[in-house]
């Protein structure tokens, strides 16, 4: 018998090895979960990853929001909590890392993203006016639209295969804002709603420089343009790696350029920032931030602290300076990148190029038998729970909702399947385990069947809704 030499990992991709840029300090345990009890989760979660408990979860691959790691430091800041009604010390170092890194000059805190979105679609949005956006996310939309506005998505075309390999599929069609614009009169368009790493595209990255072109555009025809900086760090990071000019820029000051196209932001600071909750809304127009600062403190609490408490704040601004450094960044995308070669290599239809925060599987391609209105993406999640315990989540034709005016399933072209990496938390060997995973439900995928949906709620469906397995 021939006894070939073990190979690092590094080695088995051909490459240098890379590690996490951390050490483990205390560890939480995870709860292995039998078959038996899988099948039992399953069902009364109605098929629905959203409604598992999380002890009976092995891996949570969910989402990456909330779910982070924080450092030491981030923990140190916690006890540094100025609790005080108004004013507190950490309202300060909150706002001053926004200045610092996205460089916005006026900043409310709020409780999460939404409550940002919430904020500024209600002040910027005129009921009949339209929001272009580079593809829709669904507390973005929902929030548009619930201050009377209609989104038109403007991403490149691209972005709806997911095989194509267009290095920034994120980007905004500049000819579809024009074209509207044009149509629709610029007093009729509330502002560009633009997002880094678009999350529904597969955390599609945007250029630098077509956020430039954007801005000259909406120049000419006076359009405002918010950014999603949810994932904005991240975005950086496949511009220095693709872009011209890039590569020996930080990450820093890339976000920093990319925000100066933009009129304001809006954060879920549950992503990037490393916090378990917490999100801002930033501009640099001072009678808008008046504005916005008089109605937060009607939704989320007084505009020194936006729902979060004087800690939350603290390990926000830590976290901020945090999801700005080189190492951090490469390594975080570099372990998404590794789960995704792994099953590229299998040949598991994933979405192409692998994006910044998660891997996401075709389940149109993966199970070609299911028709979309048996939700082949749903199906794909409760499958994998079922073999292993990892819990996915839904980015399809579930999470699309219907349409407004008739009523229909909103059939989105992409029916996908999202294994979202938490930063800072699980290993590369976890990483292997998701892969073997994912392998062997692809192996059984002829024997699978879709699902029926038996319960829908009214708003943001894919959250408590309900199925049966149809065979
Ligand atoms: C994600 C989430 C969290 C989520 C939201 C809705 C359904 C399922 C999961 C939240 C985002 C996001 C972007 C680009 C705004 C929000 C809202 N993403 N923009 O991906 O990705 O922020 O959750 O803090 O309110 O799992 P919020």
């Amino acid at each position: 018998m021939t006894q070939s030499t073990p190979q690092t990992m590094g080695q088995q991709f051909g490459r240098r090895s890379w590690a996490e840029p951390w050490k483990i300090k205390m560890v939480e345990p995870l709860r292995m979960v039998s078959r038996a009890e899988r099948e039992k989760a399953l069902v009364e979660a109605g098929y629905n990853t959203f409604l598992l408990r999380s002890d009976d979860v092995y891996i949570d691959l969910l989402t990456d929001s909330g779910t982070s790691a924080m450092s030491d430091r981030q923990w140190a800041g916690m006890m540094l909590g100025d609790e005080a009604y108004a004013g507190s010390r950490n309202f300060y170092h909150l706002e001053n890392a926004i200045q610092t890194y996205y460089g916005y000059r006026y900043m409310v805190p709020t409780h999460q993203g939404r409550g940002a979105e919430h904020l500024l679609s209600q002040t910027s949005i005129k009921p009949g006016q339209y929001v272009p956006g580079n593809m829709y996310f669904t507390t973005t939309r929902l929030h548009q639209e619930m201050a009377g506005g209609i989104f038109v998505d403007v991403i490149i075309d691209e972005a709806h295969d997911p095989a194509d390999m267009h290095p920034f599929k994120g980007n905004v069609d500049l000819a579809k804002v024009e074209t509207l614009i044009q149509e629709k009169g610029a007093a009729n368009i509330a502002y560009v709603s633009l997002a880094g790493t678009v999350n529904m595209a597969g955390g599609q990255p945007v250029s630098m420089e077509n956020a430039r072109q954007l801005r000259a555009l909406c120049d000419r025809y006076g359009v405002k343009i918010y950014l999603d900086a949810t994932r904005m760090a991240e975005n950086a990071y496949f511009i220095q790696e693709r872009e011209p000019g890039y590569a020996d820029k930080p990450i820093a000051a890339i976000v920093l350029e990319f925000c100066s196209y933009t009129d304001g932001a809006w954060m879920s600071a549950k992503k990037d920032s490393l916090v378990n909750i917490g999100g801002w809304l930033a501009v640099n127009d001072w009678d808008l931030f008046e504005e916005l600062r008089n109605l937060v403190v009607v939704f989320e609490g007084l505009h020194t602290y936006g729902g979060l408490a004087g800690r939350d704040m603290e390990a926000m601004a830590i976290g901020t300076a945090e999801s700005m450094q080189d190492d951090h960044i490469r390594a975080r995308i570099g372990q998404v990148r590794y789960l995704g070669q792994l099953l590229t290599d299998w040949g598991i239809p994933i979405v192409q190029p692998v994006g910044g925060h998660a891997i996401f599987v075709d389940a149109r391609r993966f199970y070609p038998h299911i028709p979309q209105s048996e939700f082949p993406a749903q199906t794909l999640a409760a499958e994998m729970y079922l073999d292993s315990g990892i819990r996915s989540m839904e980015r399809g034709v579930v999470s699309a909702g219907r349409n407004a005016k008739t009523g229909d399933h909103n059939y989105p072209k992409l029916e996908l399947t999202r294994l979202t990496i938490p930063r800072r938390v699980y290993t590369q060997a976890h990483m292997d385990v998701v892969a073997e995973s994912l392998k062997i439900v692809y192996d059984n995928r002829d024997q699978t069947h879709g699902l029926r949906m038996v319960y829908e709620p009214k708003y943001l469906r894919f959250f408590q809704a309900r199925f049966e397995p149809l065979a």
